[in-house]
């Protein structure tokens, strides 16, 4: 049941940054990426910018094996980092020093 509600929850984040579709910032705030889960088109560029006062980073895929793809320090606060996602897909990321926090961008 409550698998089901994030599955939907992350459903609707995705339809809401579809539709939106100039939403391709994602604030790293309190400890989590906000949005969780952002979709954008092929090509479009995606912008972390960090509101806490301490460091995170932005590294693609999972803590257990990250892609390497991109791994982003962001020092503190107002810091960004940004990256274009050419081919569609489905992009995990985290932070290495926060590994609970955990973000998804979807290309289509
Ligand atoms: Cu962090």
């Amino acid at each position: 049941m409550q698998l089901r509600g994030v599955a939907i929850g992350w459903a609707i984040a995705v339809a809401a940054a579809t539709a939106a579709d100039a939403a391709t910032g994602v604030n790293v705030q309190l400890f989590q990426f906000r949005p969780g889960a952002i979709a954008v088109k092929s090509g479009e560029r995606v912008t972390w910018t960090n509101q806490d006062d301490i460091e995170h980073t932005v590294t693609a895929g999972v803590p257990a094996e990250p892609d390497g793809r991109f791994d982003f320090t962001l020092d503190g606060k107002g810091t960004t980092a940004s990256t274009a996602f050419p081919t569609p897909g489905t992009y995990t990321y985290f932070c290495r020093r926060h590994q609970h926090m955990r973000g998804e961008v979807k290309v289509n």
